[in-house]
Formats: C-alpha cells, sequence, structure tokens
C-alpha cells in the first residue's frame, strides 16, 4: 500500500458519528488508471485530526447511470456533502458505449474498487471507512444514515409500525429494480438505442418498440400506484403515501429517463410506435419531481444532458 496520506477533497464537510472523536483515520490514495482516488477499504497506521474539508462520502460512479443517479439524487435530498469520482467500465467522457474508440472512465476493474464491490459496476459510496454498493441499498442507507425522515411516508402510512413503513418504501424500489433487472429489454435498451449507439446504429424500430413496450408495463403499473394513493389519501401522490420518501427516487430515475429517451427520439425522428402509451398519474407525479432541487441535480439535469435534451421541455 501506498504511503498514508491526509483524505481530502474540495469544498467538502459533513458532521458524521465516525468523525465526532475528531480524529480520522489517515486512508491511502491509490492510483486507479492513472487517476488518483481515495481508498477507504484500507486503514492506516496513523491517527490524525480531521481537516476541515474532509470529504466523508465518496461516490464512485457515472452521472449518465441512472442506478449512480439515485445516489448522487438521494445524497442532494439528504443534504450530504459528498465527491464523486467517476468510474465506468463502459462510458468515459467521450464514449459512446459500444464505440470501440470510447475511452472508458475505469476504475471499476481494479483491485482496490474490486474490494469494494467486487460487481465491478457502478455506483459504490464510501462514507468514511465504511462502502456500500447496490445503488437501491445505498440509497436506503444514505436515508437510514444521513435523514430517516426519508423513510416516512407520512399519511396513512405514518400510522404504521417503522419497519412497515420502511417496507412500504422499500417495495417500490424494489419493484424498480426487479423490473428493469428481469427485462432483458426495458429502459437501459432504450437509453441505447436512442442515444449510446453510434450514431448510424440508432433508432431501430424494432428495438426502440421492444423496448418502450418493456418500459411501459413497468410504469403502467406505476400509474395505478399513483392513482391509488391519491385515492386512498386525498392528496396528491407519492409512492408511498402523500409525502415523497426515498421510495420515489429508483422509480423516479427510470421514468426520467423514459421521457428524455422519448423526447430525444422524437428529436432524432425516429418511428416510434403508434400511440406511445401515456401515463398521467406518472406524468403529473414526474412533474412534482421536477420541481426539486435535488433531482435537478442528481438525476434530471444528468439524464437530460446524457440524451442532448432540455429537462424543462421534456
Ligand atoms: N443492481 C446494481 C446494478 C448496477 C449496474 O448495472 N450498473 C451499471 C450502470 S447503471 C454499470 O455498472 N454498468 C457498467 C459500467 O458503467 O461500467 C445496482 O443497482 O447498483
Amino acid at each position: 500500500m501506498g504511503a498514508c496520506v491526509l483524505l481530502s477533497a474540495p469544498g467538502v464537510v459533513m458532521a458524521h458519528p465516525f468523525f465526532r472523536t475528531n480524529a480520522i483515520w489517515a486512508l491511502p490514495k491509490m492510483k486507479m488508471h492513472g487517476r488518483t482516488v481515495t481508498s477507504t477499504f484500507a486503514m492506516a497506521d496513523a491517527v490524525v485530526p480531521t481537516p476541515p474539508d474532509a470529504a466523508v462520502v465518496v461516490v464512485y460512479g457515472r452521472p449518465s447511470s441512472s442506478n449512480t443517479q439515485k445516489v448522487l439524487w438521494a445524497l442532494h435530498e439528504a443534504s450530504v456533502p459528498f465527491t464523486l469520482e467517476l468510474a465506468s467500465a463502459l462510458l468515459g467522457p467521450k464514449s459512446q458505449q459500444f464505440a470501440a474508440e470510447g475511452e472508458a472512465y475505469g476504475v471499476v476493474d481494479t483491485p482496490g474498487y474490486l474490494a469494494m464491490n467486487p460487481t465491478a459496476r457502478v455506483p459504490t459510496l464510501t462514507d468514511g471507512g465504511f462502502s456500500v454498493f447496490e445503488s437501491n441499498t445505498i440509497c436506503r442507507y444514505i436515508a437510514q444514515q444521513h435523514c430517516p425522515a426519508l423513510f416516512c411516508g407520512g399519511g396513512s402510512a405514518a400510522s404504521l409500525a417503522p419497519a412497515q413503513q420502511a417496507a412500504t418504501v422499500s417495495t417500490w424500489m424494489d419493484f424498480s429494480l426487479d423490473q428493469n433487472g428481469a427485462s432483458a429489454v426495458s429502459f437501459g435498451t432504450l437509453a441505447e438505442v436512442v442515444t449510446r449507439l453510434p450514431e448510424a446504429e440508432r433508432g431501430d424500430p424494432e428495438t426502440l418498440a421492444k423496448a418502450i413496450g418493456a418500459a411501459a408495463k413497468t410504469i403502467r403499473v406505476l400509474d395505478t400506484r399513483l392513482q391509488a394513493v391519491a385515492a386512498a389519501e386525498l392528496a396528491v401522490p407519492f409512492v408511498a403515501g402523500p409525502e415523497f420518501t426515498i421510495g420515489d427516487v429508483p422509480l423516479g430515475c427510470e421514468v426520467t429517463r423514459w421521457f428524455c429517451c422519448l423526447a430525444s427520439a422524437k428529436a432524432q425522428g425516429f418511428t416510434l410506435p403508434k400511440p406511445v402509451p401515456s401515463f398521467p398519474h406518472v406524468r403529473s407525479w414526474w412533474e412534482r419531481l421536477r420541481e426539486r432541487p435535488a433531482f435537478r441535480e442528481g438525476c434530471g439535469l444528468q439524464e437530460a444532458a446524457h440524451h442532448g435534451v432540455d429537462l424543462d421541455a421534456v
């Protein structure tokens, strides 16, 4: 392991129990693909004073990844300062996913990263000496550790036991992951066929129709859920009740991808299935999400930029 140096990154300070001792472990920095990133999985041998600008939370990921966006959005919602370290096997600054010449961010295939996240995927989050992967688990961790209110659904959910509230919130997070992971053709395929493939290979009508059909199946369930919450609570609905929770984040990212991809596909003149299903409850829920500064910072603006569309005109 290299020489021990202070963990430091510009402009980030936070209160965390790990640091209230007024001491932190000196953390080694590792060279990963020619870039220096801070590694938190190996403890060093010295205890040093907390630097005033210490970055406690670090996210490894890429802003065009919906799973990374969940984490960035959750951190903004919880007002947790963090540093983003760009990491990916696939997409780098100038690359398209399948462009042979595309330069990947790297990092994910290094021993240091694999020790934190053996799947070699993004995102991973480190918080002091603790690391966690799987985007939904990271979001739950952020809420539980840094902003427990994000687990309270309000309304009828508020009368539930804490474990039941958490289960209600978690259901919609896991539903999102299951739908996206179980279907070989879904939101990720939409992003590929609309944006990530080299220009000449984009817009295949059959692939587009399949991806739109699969994504619509997920969004239809959400539409029904939001309608049911609105009826039960007599309030504007979020997935777990009349208040925003961490449960809105994963589906919010997928729905953002849906709207941005459709807008980009239309702008590129691609042939879309007719009619593209419209989901009024999801649409108005998403428009409410779009007003949240944390959503815009962590997810909306990143995804819109990825697809070359204006978030407010989508
Ligand atoms: N279930 C995992 C899935 C992680 C995943 O598939 N991440 C994608 C990005 S959304 C990835 O790492 N792709 C390869 C890469 O970018 O290097 C999670 O939710 O964190």
